[in-house]
């Protein structure tokens, strides 16, 4: 009876390991802004491009663009509705800015180049936390195939885990 007892808590003790694992793992996404069809450009429907993703904290988005033709401000909601960069919260112009979404929260990026936001040319990113658990549908993006590799590595360490149990068992 004492020895299933350890044999339990080491199993619960190594799903959360694995749990956790897996979590860290599906944190670290990067995205390049308005791939695969488009960029940071005058083109892309950055609106439809976010809603087919899903950012965490930890994921990095990357700007893509011609110095030249472009820029890239973060400012708050009233500068993106307004398309006002005049209280900018910082600046880029390396034509290839990487942003890291440190927490949970709405982020919002606009082209200070006359006109180019009123063209389209802004994005908001809504910084979601990862939820765990059968209700969290899965987004259709190249992230839930990750997802399924993190998870499928889990189970594997899981399998182990129990081996591991099950030969403690064996020899107590
Ligand atoms: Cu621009």
């Amino acid at each position: 009876m004492e020895i299933r007892r350890r044999a339990l808590v080491m199993m619960a003790v190594a799903t959360a390991v694995v749990a956790s694992f897996a979590r860290l793992a599906a944190a670290t996404t990067s995205y390049t802004v308005g791939a695969p069809d488009g960029l940071w450009d005058m083109h892309t429907d950055y609106a439809e491009w976010v809603a087919a993703r899903t950012f965490h904290p930890g994921d990095n988005i990357t700007f893509t663009y011609s110095r030249e033709l472009h820029d890239v401000v973060e400012v708050g909601k009233a500068g993106y509705d307004a398309c006002s960069n005049t209280n900018n919260v910082s600046a880029f112009r390396s034509g290839n800015d990487v942003v890291a979404l440190t927490a949970v929260g709405t982020r919002y990026f606009l082209c200070g180049l006359t006109g180019h936001c009123d063209s389209g040319m802004k994005i908001r990113i809504d910084v979601v936390a990862v939820t765990a658990g059968p209700t969290a549908a899965p987004p259709p993006t190249t992230k839930s195939a990750a997802r399924s590799i993190v998870a499928g590595t889990g189970l594997g360490a899981l399998v182990v885990a129990q081996v591991l149990v099950g030969s403690i068992m064996a020899f107590s």
